[in-house]
């Protein structure tokens, strides 16, 4: 059988990790309208019986610096160097810019097999795609582009087909039961974090980490789940709570139901607010929080 990895690499926000969801099937990575919304490389795993992609998300390619976002990007560099093959994730309906071109070509010529994704067709023009097919053309990118649509499902299978062509013959990397390599604990942190993308100005978001202190099944089959969330500053500390705590139990009600449907059982979410300043750039708080550098 066919099977191996593929690295999702594309531009923050391009819509890598909704359509790993999508090829996936379960909601495997959480996903927002802001950029830097994945900040882990997360596995996501598609088993057919004649092959298995084991998809490899990654943070997208943003410019804001500092520490965090320093990791984030060593891991998408590492991934587009291990894997079989490369998706590159381009967001169609934003056009085609020489930035766009020059990444393609970046990962293009990391000697890996790639193929592009032009993705959210459902909301552009549909003359759009030869007309950038033909600028990417021009500009000297050899790779096949693939139009999809995670959103409307579109060419879905089509891509799947075409990335098992490029995946080498070998036994597959997972057992058939498996989607991800994350824990229901890294899923909950993560929803309560993408409650805070949806919800607030992403100044807010991109300052937030999630530090799940207690996940615990109780023997009626609840499961008591008790979490910070730690953010930068004190006035972000006072928007996420809100007057009177409004805003704190809106957002936490929200990340709740999310918890409840992907546990498939009821939940008692504890949420506190806390602050660390500067975080994202204290070596020592990035471990603490899980932002650790694997290699
Ligand atoms: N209309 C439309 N929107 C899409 C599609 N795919 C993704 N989106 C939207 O694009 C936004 C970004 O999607 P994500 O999947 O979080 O993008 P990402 O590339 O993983 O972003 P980062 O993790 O920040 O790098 C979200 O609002 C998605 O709902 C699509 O096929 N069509
Ligand atoms: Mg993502």
């Amino acid at each position: 059988m066919r099977s191996g990895t593929v690295a999702v690499i594309g531009r923050a926000n391009a819509g890598k990790s909704t359509l790993i969801n999508v090829m996936v099937g379960e909601k495997i990575a959480i996903v927002s309208p802001k950029p830097q919304t994945t900040r882990d490389r997360i596995l996501g795993i598609l088993t057919r019986e004649e092959h298995q992609i084991v998809f490899v998300d990654t943070p997208g390619i943003y410019r804001q610096r500092n520490e965090l976002t320093d990791r984030m990007m060593h891991q998408t560099e590492n991934t587009s160097k291990e894997a079989d093959v490369i998706l590159f994730v381009h967001d169609g309906h934003a056009g085609v810019k020489d930035e766009d071109v020059a990444l393609m070509k970046k990962y293009a010529s990391v000697g890996i097999p790639m193929l592009i994704a032009y993705t959210k067709t459902d909301i552009m023009p549909k003359e759009n795609i030869p007309r950038d097919a033909k600028i990417l053309y021009e500009a000297g990118i050899e790779t096949d582009v693939i139009p999809v649509s995670a959103r409307k499902g579109r060419n879905i299978r089509l891509l799947e087909q075409e990335l098992v062509k490029l995946l080498p013959e070998q036994d597959k990397l997972f057992p058939d039961d498996i989607v991800s390599d994350r824990s229901e604990r890294f899923m909950i942190s993560e929803l309560m974090r993408e409650k805070i993308l949806l919800k607030y100005d992403k100044e807010i978001p991109h300052g937030v980490a999630i530090v799940v202190n207690k996940f615990e099944k109780l023997d009626n089959g609840t499961y008591d789940i008790d979490l910070d969330i730690v953010c930068e500053k004190r006035n972000h500390k006072a928007i996420l709570i809100g007057k009177q705590g409004r805003a704190l139990k809106e957002t936490a009600s929200f990340a709740r139901q999310d918890m409840e449907k992907f546990l498939g059982a009821k939940v008692f979410l504890t949420v506190y607010v806390k602050v660390r300043e500067d975080w994202r750039d204290r070596a020592t708080l990035l471990k603490e929080f899980g932002y650790d550098d694997e290699e």
